[in-house]
């Protein structure tokens, strides 16, 4: 670790320490909120093509940094680059989001070439090594992957129906064993990818498992635990062996007080969204892990009383906590970026120690 790591914020916070202010970065910091995105993204002929040009992606990357000042810059990229780098079908339709060629029950299961892979994901590589030469001192850069039961759902399902992805589900109850095999290439993938990630320059991973909820089945959690869980802890393990002093989040969403079997799976950081409970989270992940969140995008979108009465109740509710500020779930196209200013002064208006 060299002495200017150890003394950004982000990384002493996911180390374990209670930082007043907490640092700040916000999910989908990057995106079309911002003019400066909006008027960046014309210049490419599609999303994927935006992503994998390194000076655009490198741009889109910079952008909330200047303008906001946040803690932490999270590469431009998307979790969808993981299937299009396995040779899926992956377009990104205006106006509809993404759209895979869906994965049949019958259809052979893709399988990893680690040579392939990575030169197809290189222009993301290149990406964070020259964001990393270029951020300001004392910004931490977050690389990411999508977790990969989140991954399988686009894979399986194709697209976002709201149906909470009822073709994988399907999937992985007629064939478990066949699920399982595609559960553990994708963690293959992601350990590939986040390696590369951090060879290039990533001081911290967080992994999204933004369809997390949809495992859980009332009481019963037995698929969260096969599909999320275990998966997400084997990728942990094996980052951790590969560079133990880059930290790895988790954001599994939607879980409620399931959240706490993560805080044991060797992640440094947990990212917990507005299924927990403020204080209970606060007493019982306090001294395990690093918590991070959870403030709701819509109330960002709303601004002025609500935005300074929530900002001021999470900072409260997790003042004697290992803390990171940041939202519950991304930020939402139509929020005025003025609130963002905002909320960044209102986090900062404490002193650092
Ligand atoms: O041009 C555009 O504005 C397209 C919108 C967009 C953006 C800005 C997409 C399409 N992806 C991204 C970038 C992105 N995606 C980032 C990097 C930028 C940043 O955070 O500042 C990250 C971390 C993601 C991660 C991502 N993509 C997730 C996990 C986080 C989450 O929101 O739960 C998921 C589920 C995706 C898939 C995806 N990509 C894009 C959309 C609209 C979606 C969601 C589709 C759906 O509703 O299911």
């Amino acid at each position: 670790m060299t002495a200017q790591a150890s003394s950004k914020v982000l990384l002493r916070a996911l180390r374990g320490e209670c930082l007043t202010p907490p640092p700040i970065w916000l999910m989908r910091q990057a995106g079309r909120y911002l003019p400066e995105y909006r008027k960046l993204r014309a210049q490419a002929a599609n999303f994927l093509e935006f992503c994998y040009t390194p000076s655009l992606a490198v741009e889109a990357t910079l952008q909330p940094i200047r303008r906001f000042d946040f803690d932490a810059a999270i590469i431009f990229s998307d979790i969808l680059v993981i299937p299009d780098a396995l040779g899926r079908k992956v377009e990104f339709r205006e106006g509809e989001g993404p759209v895979l060629g869906p994965l049949e029950e019958s259809d052979a299961l893709p399988e990893l070439d680690p040579a392939q892979f990575v030169r197809h994901l290189a222009p993301v590589y290149q990406a964070l090594t020259a964001t990393a030469a270029a951020l300001p001192p004392g910004k931490t850069l977050i690389g990411f992957a999508g977790a990969p039961w989140t991954l399988a759902c686009y894979m399986v399902d194709g697209r976002n129906r709201q149906d909470r992805f009822a073709r994988t589900r399907r999937f992985a109850a007629n064939q478990p064993q066949r699920f399982a095999a595609l559960i553990a290439t994708l963690a293959d993938a992601v350990i590939l990818h986040c390696r590369n990630q951090i060879d290039a320059g990533a001081e911290a991973i967080q992994l999204f498992d933004s369809w997390a909820e949809i495992l859980i089945d009332g009481d019963d959690s037995e698929m969260l635990q096969r599909h999320s869980l275990v998966p997400m802890e084997r990728i942990a393990a094996a980052l951790r062996h590969y560079r133990p002093d880059v930290p790895v989040i988790a954001f599994p969403r939607g879980v409620g007080r399931h959240v706490e079997r993560y805080g044991d799976c060797g992640f440094a950081g947990l990212s917990i969204d507005g299924s927990i409970e403020r204080d209970w989270a606060a007493q019982t992940l306090r001294g395990k892990v690093t918590i991070q969140g959870m403030l709701d995008n819509a109330v960002l979108v709303e601004g002025g009383d609500a935005l300074r009465r929530e900002t001021r109740a999470i900072l409260d509710a997790f003042a004697g906590s290992a803390f990171v500020f940041n939202l519950a779930h991304g930020v939402l196209p139509p929020t005025p970026p003025e609130n963002v200013a905002e909320l960044v002064e209102l986090v900062r208006q404490g002193k650092r120690p």
